[in-house]
């Protein structure tokens, strides 16, 4: 298991991101920090220089993890959904352009709310989760083209309406059936939407690719109650050997809550 910080460039509607400023500077402070991976939340890849990135992460010995993708619709309100086609086209298209910079990175793309909401009506809600089905599947087909996986994120129902919890997600990755596409899970939507995080963890155990570290006040691992202990437990016991991303609230400062929360992980996993 292998731990990761998120960054972010300033300016985006979406807050949980520990580092935000230039991804080059941040990507040194995560260093500092003592991480050795990151995951980099992106509007636009069209705006990244991914020789420069490359060779900053060279330099470093670091890696990239995975790509955040949420600003696309946050920001520029481009979604799989959408009954417009060029905006669904649009999303598609972004997910595209972040496969072919993580084929670059050597990272994972993942697909959260850029999936869009749903219309909230039963008869509707079927043509979108269509139109979400095959957005996914023609990103899934052109990142396999690209030996990029993607990762499907559950989100909190006060987030969205579309892909809660742990249980429908792997259902709809059923229904997808493309193997480069896996779940992808955080520890605070799982403490609003699973009954036990540590059996979703398990019972969720073949098809996970992804994991957010939260606490249950979105602050960084340890800053919350979240039962942290019986997580790692859990991801160890599946053998769980890919990332953990923390995703969190930059507090109580961004330095602080990284250097922290990175502790209070590798202390947990240490005594496991
Ligand atoms: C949204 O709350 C979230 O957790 C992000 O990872 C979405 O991409
Ligand atoms: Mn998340």
């Amino acid at each position: 298991m292998k731990l990761s910080l998120t960054i972010s460039a300033p300016g985006s509607r979406f807050a949980p991101i520990m580092l935000q400023g230039d991804y080059l500077e941040m990507i040194r402070e995560a260093h500092r920090l003592g991480y050795e991976t990151v995951e980099l939340h992106i509007r636009d890849p069209k705006t990244i220089d991914a020789d420069a990135m490359a060779r900053t992460l060279d330099e470093l010995g670091m890696k990239v993890s995975t790509i955040g993708t949420g600003q696309a619709y946050v920001d520029d309100r481009i979604y799989f959904t959408s009954t417009d086609p060029e905006v669904s086209a649009a999303a598609v298209q972004r997910i595209k352009d972040h496969v072919r910079l993580a084929t670059k990175l050597g990272a994972a793309v993942i697909i959260g709310t850029i999936k869009g909401p749903l219309p909230g009506d039963p008869e509707e809600d079927q043509g979108a989760l269509a139109r979400a089905a095959k957005c996914l599947a023609e990103c899934a087909d052109f990142a396999a083209q690209h030996n990029v996986e993607l990762t499907l994120e559950a989100i909190n129902r006060y987030e969205t309406n579309f892909l809660n919890t742990a249980a429908e997600a792997v259902e709809f990755l059923r229904g997808l059936d493309r193997p480069n596409v896996g779940l992808h899970l955080d520890t605070f939507h799982m403490n609003i939407e699973e009954v036990d995080l540590a059996q979703t963890i398990r019972d969720c155990r073949h098809y996970l690719f992804h994991i957010h570290l939260a606490d249950s006040n979105r602050w960084p691992p340890g800053y919350g109650h979240l039962d942290f202990e019986s997580v790692l437990k859990a991801l160890k016991d599946i053998q769980y050997g890919r990332y953990m991303a923390i995703e969190s609230l930059p507090r109580p400062n961004p330095q602080e809550g990284a250097r922290r929360g990175r502790e209070y992980i590798q202390g947990l996993l240490e005594e496991l």
